[in-house]
């Protein structure tokens, strides 16, 4: 039985990212979307929310489960016994930054991880920019799942009290 952990952020969970553990499941008998957390990023949701809407957003998938990671992602995937990591790559900006990471997680634990590329239709599409578009009350149709746009609205609201 092969497992793929395919972390991120996922602040939120979008279409770029559905179909990144759509591919992976196609390699891997399981895929745990890990939810975990970047230093180098401030979040708009918690973790918990994060997960519900991953898990909402990967539902229709089988063989398909989302988890929380708090600490290191190398500790994680030597614990559920991870066959490998799955990353999506946009384009070069994005093996640029994942390069090391990869480096990094093969040297914790010995982990080799996985690059598959995203459907070029949905390379422009970015948690950040999401919100962004989100925040100045634009169309979410084609980025994000219905429960995320709802969300990101309720979240929006919030920011204006
Ligand atoms: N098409 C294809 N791929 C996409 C798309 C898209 N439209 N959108 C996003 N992706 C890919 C990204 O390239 C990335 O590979 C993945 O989806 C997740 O993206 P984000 O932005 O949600 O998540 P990141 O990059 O913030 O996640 C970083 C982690 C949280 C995975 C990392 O910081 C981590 O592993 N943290 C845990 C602590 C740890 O182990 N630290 C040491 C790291 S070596």
């Amino acid at each position: 039985m092969t497992l793929a952990v395919c972390p991120g952020s996922f602040d939120p969970v979008t279409l770029g990212h559905v179909d990144v553990v759509r591919r992976a499941r196609m390699i891997f008998d399981e895929v745990v979307v890990a939810v975990a957390n970047n230093p180098a990023k401030t979040y708009r949701f918690g973790p918990a929310q994060r997960a519900d809407l991953a898990r909402d957003a990967v539902a229709d998938l089988d063989g398909v489960r989302v988890d929380v990671v708090d600490g290191l992602l190398a500790d994680y995937c030597d614990d559920v016994g991870a066959t490998a990591v799955v990353k999506g790559i946009r384009g070069p900006a994005d093996l640029d930054a994942e390069h090391a990471m990869a480096l990094m997680n093969r040297h914790l634990a010995g982990v080799e991880t996985v690059f598959v590329l995203g459907d070029p239709t949905l390379a422009h599409v970015a948690s950040s920019l999401v919100k962004d578009v989100a925040r100045n009350g634009g169309d979410l149709t084609g980025l994000v799942t219905p429960a995320v746009a709802g969300a990101l609205g309720d979240a929006d609201q919030g920011e204006d009290r």
